[in-house]
């Protein structure tokens, strides 16, 4: 945890907290991300800083957990836990993602439930925070057996979800095939063909152009803000994207589109450099058409080089943008990147920055941007997408990309604007957490006590 501590208001809160959560690490270090950036409220006549709201923002609506038994093709059966965390409906219906990976408990689900509140209300749409997943595998299954899967999971999900209630979307290992069985199994069972479902759809069938790439897009865009804001911009920078998925496959688009070179991708198995900048549509022939490795494309690409050792985080680079999951860099890794040089990190990723290396960032003076804000793209395309199905509309790519840009744009200027109002400019995390924490806050206190 943090060793900046907590203002002194928030320490017996977040104590209690901890105390009626055990063990749940992920989830306490989102809270308590989130309480040490609220301290310039803390002890304020406001409502909304009372400690009552905190508290109650805290502890989910509701809280689902449920068997999703399912049988290989080879006919064993399989039992798997699935999670539904319906966090906070104050701003509209609980909206976010799935995620299928053996890492996935409670503690994960939670935390990105937490964090979903907080970027959601930045999106300035009408959605609530929610997330869910399960502890399903997805790697080296069959196609069969991903369905099977799908068909078990939302046998069990359907009955809490529904347009006005809870939208779910993608996350890790949840992309446009899982989305397509999801969709499937709920229009069979409710027998009503609810686009709203869910988003990140196919585009035949009630999705949204740009949702696929607007995550990584996005947090390209957040990151070009920041430079913008100082002069500079991302033409000719080094840049390293840490993942090889759906967020930094379309991360490294938007940076060689904007006139920067990506020059290192991993996956959990290592990292690849390529100095010559990867190759977009190897890349994307190897992990979207083949559902392949990275050592794919090392095999085809001679200027790549495969290292399974050590860090992605080693390579230098101007701008880090870590895309793949929580916890991925480390102090050890922060202090790395500032000796190589780097000046700007922007999370696609969720809190995928340890506490430690968000302090060293900070100390040393590197633009930081927090995945609440930086990679909400995602998740404000897919409320363009809800907006679309509700008006039975569908728009065109460059317009859905000119929302998106602008959405990202106001997104950054509400955390500088927000950063400057409670005297910590330039503090993008404090911008970020103080602006979505008070639109809740204040929607929760209209709301009453509920
Ligand atoms: P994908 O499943 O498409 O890709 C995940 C990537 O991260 C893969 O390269 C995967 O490697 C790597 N990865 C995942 N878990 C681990 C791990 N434990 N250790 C090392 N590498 C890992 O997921 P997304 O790209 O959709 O999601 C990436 C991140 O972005 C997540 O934090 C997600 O919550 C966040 N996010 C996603 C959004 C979206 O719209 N999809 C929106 C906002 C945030 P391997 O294949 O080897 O497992
Ligand atoms: O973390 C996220 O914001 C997502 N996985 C996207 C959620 C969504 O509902 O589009």
């Amino acid at each position: 945890m943090s060793t900046n501590g907590l203002h002194p208001n928030f320490q017996q809160h977040f104590d209690d907290m901890v105390a009626i959560n055990p063990g749940e690490t992920e989830f306490h270090q989102a809270v308590y991300e989130v309480m040490q950036s609220l301290a310039p409220i803390a002890g304020r006549v406001p409502e909304y800083a009372q400690w009552s709201i905190l508290k109650r923002v805290c502890e989910p609506e509701r809280q689902i957990i449920f068997r999703v038994p399912w049988v290989t093709d080879d006919g064993d059966v399989q039992i798997q836990r699935g999670f539904r965390v319906e966090f906070n409906s104050a701003l509209g219906p609980y909206k976010g993602g799935l995620r299928f990976h053996p890492s996935v408990n409670l503690s994960i689900i939670k935390f990105l439930g937490f964090e979903q509140i907080f970027k959601n209300s930045l999106t300035g749409m009408p959605i609530g925070g929610g997330k869910g997943g399960s502890d399903f595998d997805p790697k080296g299954k069959s196609d069969t057996e991903i369905m099977r899967f799908c068909q078990s999971f939302m046998t069990e999900l359907y009955r809490h979800i529904g347009e006005y209630t809870d939208v779910p979307a993608g996350d890790i290992g949840v992309g446009g095939r899982e989305l397509g069985y999801l969709f499937g199994q709920y229009k069979r069972i409710t027998n009503r063909y609810e686009s709203g479902v869910l988003t990140g759809k196919g585009l035949s069938w009630g999705g949204s152009q740009v949702r696929t790439e607007a995550t990584g897009y996005g947090t390209v865009y957040f990151a070009q803000e920041m430079l913008k804001e100082r002069g500079e911009s991302l033409e000719g920078r080094r840049v390293v994207v840490s993942g090889s998925g759906n967020v930094a496959i379309y991360a490294v688009e938007k940076v060689h589109q904007l006139g920067g070179t990506v020059v290192a991708i991993s996956d959990s198995g290592g990292h690849v450099v390529d100095e010559k900048g990867i190759d977009l549509e190897l890349l994307r022939e190897v992990k979207e058409v083949r559902r392949g490795r990275l050592t794919d494309y090392v095999e085809a690409r001679s200027s790549a080089s495969h290292v399974s050792e050590g860090s992605i985080w080693q390579v230098p680079c101007d701008v880090a943008l870590p895309c793949a999951t929580q916890n991925e860099l480390s102090a050890e890794d922060a202090h790395t990147l500032i000796r190589n040089g780097v000046k700007l990190v922007a999370e696609g990723a969720n809190m995928p920055c340890e506490p430690g290396a968000i302090e060293a960032f900070k100390d040393a003076g590197v633009l930081y941007a927090p995945g609440k804000a930086s990679n909400a793209g995602g998740v404000a395309t897919s409320a363009l997408e809800m907006q679309q199905n509700a008006s039975r509309d569908s728009w065109g790519f460059e317009e859905t990309e000119a929302a998106l840009e602008e959405i990202m744009r106001d997104i950054h200027r509400n955390c500088v604007d927000t950063a400057a109002e409670y005297d910590c400019e330039g503090d993008y995390m404090a911008g970020a957490n103080l602006a979505g924490y008070i639109k809740v806050a204040d929607a929760m206190v209209a709301q009453g006590v509920i």
